[in-house]
């Protein structure tokens, strides 16, 4: 079987243009605390989801929302939910990171690893009552450094579970460059405990439908976990607002606006030994001037844009299918709004 990209860009897009959304939401103040978006990840979202099918569980991590729309969860009720609403998917009591549909078997959590469990759980209740079907888990590579996703990955292993274990690596855990805090290969960690790995760009869409495709059809047929690794990049950084984003977009600018504080605490008395803040500053330049070379600089990293250009030989199709999007994305955004209290 190979992938239809006339059925993977859709779904890739409706989760950019719904996240471009949700953004301006949160944005103009209506979304309260944090958001967390997938926006660079669609390809590997969409890739996967594409596979399941009734029955099939997902658990999730804090930037959740596009799994849950690739999969058929209403738009309106997501929305509503983020802005707090009592009529949205959890009561307006779960927000982004704690989003779950009983419908689609899937559950998201704000806590980092915690995906491993809930989909060992999913798969170990697949065994038993719904032969055939499969759990997926989305997490960061920050989470493979979580002693709960490492325990559950050996269980699935060892109980020869169904289920596909995706990891999503954007290089950073917030503000920590994962290469820093962690050890080893961790396709060969996986392997290490007894799951077969397979790395694929994660910026290619058909690539990883192929590769969750052998990983899926192999945990339906009953043998057990795969392990899929995919690199990626989080155009928006870990949070809207990221500071390290807007210094990616405009460092003139954000450098001019920490220049002054950054100089003030170099030079203020008491505090620590010169030899340490001197440490201090060049980690700080240095982590500023790695963002010329950030790879979210780099729009060749977009996902949506990439399997847009293979399609755009057909410009008709391309852009009926586009203003579609767009027009149910607007829709989706009126409707939810509609409902909430002003
Ligand atoms: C158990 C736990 N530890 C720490 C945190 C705080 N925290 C929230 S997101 C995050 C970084 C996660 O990095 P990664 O898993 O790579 O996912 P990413 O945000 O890059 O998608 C951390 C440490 C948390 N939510 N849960």
């Amino acid at each position: 079987m190979s992938p239809d990209l006339w059925l993977l860009y859709p779904l890739m897009l409706k989760s950019r243009l719904y996240e471009e959304a949700i953004a301006r939401l949160w944005h103009d103040g209506l979304i309260s605390g944090e958001m967390h978006l997938g926006t660079g990840e669609e390809a590997v979202i969409a890739g996967v989801v594409a596979h399941l099918r009734e029955g099939d569980g997902m658990a999730l991590d804090h930037r959740g929302s596009a799994a849950l729309l690739m999969r058929g969860v209403d738009p309106v009720l997501i929305l509503r939910e983020l802005l707090g609403h009592s009529g949205g998917l959890c009561g307006g009591m779960g927000g982004h990171m704690h989003l779950f549909s009983k419908e689609y078997l899937a559950a998201s959590s704000g806590i980092v690893g915690a995906e491993g469990p809930i989909a060992v759980g999913f798969a170990l209740s697949a065994q038993y009552l719904r032969p055939g079907a499969i759990a997926v888990a989305f997490f960061g590579e920050g989470a493979m450094n979580q002693g709960m996703l490492m325990e559950s990955m050996n269980l699935a292993s060892a109980w020869n579970l169904p289920v596909l274990f995706v990891c999503k690596d954007d290089g950073w855990a917030i503000t920590t460059r994962s290469e820093k805090v962690t050890g080893g290969d961790l396709n060969e960690r996986a392997r290490g405990l007894g799951i077969p790995a397979a790395e694929v760009d994660g910026c290619d869409v058909s690539a990883v439908w192929q590769a969750s495709h052998s990983a899926i059809e192999r945990a339906r047929s009953g043998h057990g976990p795969t392990f899929l690794y995919a690199r990626c990049v989080h155009f928006e950084g870990h949070f809207l607002g990221f500071q390290m984003i807007r210094i990616v977009r405009d460092p003139l600018k954000e450098m001019s606006d920490i220049a002054v504080p950054l100089a003030q605490s170099f030079v203020c008395p008491g505090g620590a030994a010169l030899r340490e803040r001197l440490a201090g500053l060049k980690t700080i330049l240095a982590d500023v001037f790695s963002t010329l070379r950030d790879p979210r600089r780099d729009s060749a990293n977009d996902p949506v844009r990439c399997a847009r250009s293979i399609l755009q030989s057909d410009t008709a199709r391309l852009q009926a299918l586009e203003d579609q999007l767009e027009k149910e994305t607007n829709s989706a955004l009126a409707a939810a709004l509609a409902e909430v209290p002003s």
